[in-house]
């Protein structure tokens, strides 16, 4: 009988894409049709306004030279701008290389770009926000998220951890162990993929023979949705509902958002060798602007001055923010040593002092 149970397991288990606003901005789902206001509304489609300039004003300063390479995240604002409003403001957050519009919302400032200019303050968030570096290694961001959760709840301290990756991370061991470590300690954890159906050049079909990521959590026996990642009402209400769920002890979530990247992986790399460039401007009728718009227009939330203005205020404050961080002092060289190790290895310390010599002048 058991044998049956477990043949039968997967079938029962569906995991139907969630979605509350579609592509024309229709309403689908009352659950939260109360506290969807035009206040809500207008502040998520703000933020996701100015997250679209800034990846854009990135791929361009890198154009440029004024930044070094950089991964953008044009279609995934609503999976990353949705998620982050979601956390309270002493939580922590587990970006990746992608993932700075998450960063930057949550962080309420735009420090991120020193990062993608090798530059240390790049690393340190502002005062009070629990924000670990972007992690490039694929997928190893998942167990230390899994940690500082067990952490928390050891401390007893009320926060809940958010961490973000790919759908090619899922195929990386630090995945499950992440996903294993999390279940077994019921950790305040709160595991957010965004599916975009490519690991750089692989398509997800090539990467697993799994229907969806959602599914992933049911091998660790915890709660596994599936989410219209372009749709930020779903992202933000799901996402704040798991995070609530891990602060009252109730152990991990996993989130599979679907979201598309209409860009390349990063600026060092042409998409149009691996995927039909028709197949981006197809997803372009998925968009999450486009269908918030569409939404608050027929809501009567949409006002035509307020959304000229907020161009102008999204402008002007990305162009700060680039000032701001261009008229910083060279670094200092001593930043590409000082900070990995509290006493520092005799390899590392030779080069150090190697390279400083050659900069002087010496061999
Ligand atoms: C451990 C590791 N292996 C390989 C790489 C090279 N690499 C960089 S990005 C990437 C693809 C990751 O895809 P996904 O997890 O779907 O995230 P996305 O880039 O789509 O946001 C790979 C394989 C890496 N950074 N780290």
């Amino acid at each position: 009988m058991r044998m049956i149970e477990a043949e039968t397991f997967g079938q029962e288990r569906e995991f139907p894409m969630m979605q509350i606003i579609d592509q024309e901005g229709n309403l689908t789902d009352d659950t939260h049709r109360g506290e969807i206001t035009k206040e809500i509304a207008q502040l998520f489609y703000s933020q996701l306004k100015k997250m679209r300039l800034f990846d854009r004003k990135a791929i361009n300063l890198q154009r440029q030279g004024r930044i070094g390479t950089y991964p953008p995240f044009e279609g995934q604002e609503a999976a990353q701008v949705g998620s982050a409003f979601a956390l309270n403001e002493g939580d922590w957050m587990f970006p990746t290389y992608r993932d700075h519009a998450a960063i930057i919302t949550f962080a309420q400032s735009y420090y991120i770009l020193a990062n993608w200019k090798g530059r240390i303050e790049g690393n340190v968030p502002p005062h009070g926000k629990n924000i670990l570096p972007p992690s490039v290694p694929i997928a190893t961001q998942l167990p230390i998220a899994a940690g500082a959760a067990m952490a928390s709840k050891f401390k007893g301290d009320p926060t809940a951890s958010l961490v973000y990756f790919g759908d090619g991370a899922t195929s990386e061991g630090d995945f499950h162990e992440g996903l294993n470590f999390a279940s077994v300690f019921k950790a305040p954890v709160v595991f957010f993929n965004q599916n975009n159906g490519y690991a750089i050049s692989v398509p997800i079909e090539k990467q697993m023979n799994s229907k969806t990521i959602a599914q992933k959590s049911v091998a660790y026996d915890i709660p596994g949705i599936r989410i219209d990642g372009n749709d930020i009402f779903i992202v933000y209400f799901e996402t704040k509902k798991a995070l609530e769920r891990a602060r009252l002890g109730k152990g991990p979530t996993l989130i599979e958002a679907v979201t598309w990247r209409y860009g390349a992986h990063s600026t060092a790399d042409d998409p149009k060798k691996y995927r039909n460039p028709d197949e981006s401007e197809e997803r372009r009728k998925f968009d999450p602007l486009i269908r918030l718009e569409l939404f608050m227009k027929k809501s009567g939330y949409w006002d035509d001055d307020w959304a000229l203005r907020l161009d102008e205020e999204a402008v002007q404050e990305i162009e700060e923010a680039v000032q701001k961080f261009e008229s910083k002092p060279p670094p200092d060289v001593n930043d590409l040593y000082d900070h990995m190790f509290e006493e520092m290895p005799w390899p590392i310390a030779e080069h150090k002092q190697q390279y400083l010599q050659y900069l002087r002048g010496g061999q």
